[in-house]
């Protein structure tokens, strides 16, 4: 009988625990980036600029960069710092990848070589800011990595929206990365869901109103 008691409290405490942990749920932040005097609001890059006291490990998953048609796809990757990235080559003709900079240092210029059709290449980027990949082969082909300092990030569709989504709870620097505009900055905070801490842990209607969603437009110019 005491087992068995015991096991009920055990039961309690996590049930408690677990509807503690949804009070801070984490939230979206989203909104639309309005690109001034830009070709496009598309392939604007949004994050949450670096915490201070935490860092991110990078995922064990490689990020991709594929090279097809003549393009390198996606034309904008984001990537958190330590991310290594695979560079694919789908084009019957044989491309090559090289960055003039990383972050404007020309010191952390670096070629990949010239590989033809199904060859894999790595690299893994612990450098913040923008890496303009560029082909030897066709001068006219360019692409962009941008790394970022967490992993709360989103890129613009062509309407200029933008979701990151399970922000945790806290005040944060939002900011921008885009091929022709200067970074602009904004902040936010994803706020505590204090008021479902009284709900109980069963109510979840409570639980999806405690999903915050953070508004955050932005304008970008050159
Ligand atoms: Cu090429």
């Amino acid at each position: 009988m005491a087992g068995i008691r015991k096991t009920v409290v055990w039961c309690a405490a996590l049930v408690a625990a677990a509807s503690l942990a949804r009070v801070a749920q984490a939230g979206d932040v989203k909104g639309k980036v309005k690109a001034q005097d830009m070709r496009s609001a598309e392939n604007i890059v949004v994050y949450i600029d670096s915490i201070p006291g935490k860092t991110f490990p990078p995922p064990v998953q490689h990020a991709v960069v594929d090279q097809i048609q003549m393009e390198f796809v996606p034309h904008v990757l984001v990537i958190v710092k330590g991310t290594t990235v695979n560079f694919l080559n789908d084009d019957p003709v044989p491309h090559n990848v090289y960055w003039p900079a990383i972050n404007h240092d020309r010191k952390l210029a670096h070629n990949m070589g010239t590989w033809p059709e199904g060859i894999v290449k790595s690299f893994r980027f612990d450098t913040l800011g923008d890496v303009p990949l560029l082909c030897k082969v066709h001068s006219e082909m360019a692409g962009f990595i941008v790394v970022v300092p967490t992993p709360y990030f989103a890129i613009t569709d062509k309407a200029g929206n933008y979701t990151i989504k399970d922000v945790p709870p806290g005040e944060y620097v939002l900011k921008t990365w885009s091929e022709e505009a200067k970074p602009a900055v904004q902040a936010v905070t994803i706020q505590y869901g204090a008021e479902t801490g009284s709900q109980p842990a069963s109510n979840c209607s409570a639980c999806s109103q405690a999903k915050q969603e953070a508004i955050v437009d932005l304008i970008v110019k050159k």
